[in-house]
C-alpha cells in the first residue's frame, strides 16, 4: 500500500471536497482518500496510485493537484 499527498488549492467549501471526493472515487487503484480543507491537502491510499490519472481526476472537478511527496 503506498501513500500520496497531493495539494489542491482553489478549494474553498464542502462542494468543492465533494467534487473532488467524486472524481477521485472513480480513480482505479485508490483504495481510499481523504481531502482536507483546512490544509488543501489530499492523501491518497493505494497499491497502483497513478499520479496522472489522480491530477486528470481533479483537473477534472476544476481543481490543479500537485505532488507534494510520495
Ligand atoms: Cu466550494
Amino acid at each position: 500500500m503506498a501513500t500520496k499527498i497531493f495539494r489542491v488549492d482553489g478549494m474553498t467549501c464542502q462542494h468543492c471536497v465533494k467534487a473532488v471526493s467524486d472524481e477521485l472515487a472513480q480513480v482505479p487503484g485508490i483504495t481510499d482518500f481523504d481531502v482536507n480543507l483546512d490544509t488543501k491537502l489530499v492523501t491518497v491510499n493505494g497499491d497502483a496510485l497513478d499520479d496522472a490519472a489522480i491530477v486528470a481526476a481533479v483537473d477534472e472537478a476544476g481543481y490543479e493537484a500537485l505532488v507534494v511527496s510520495e
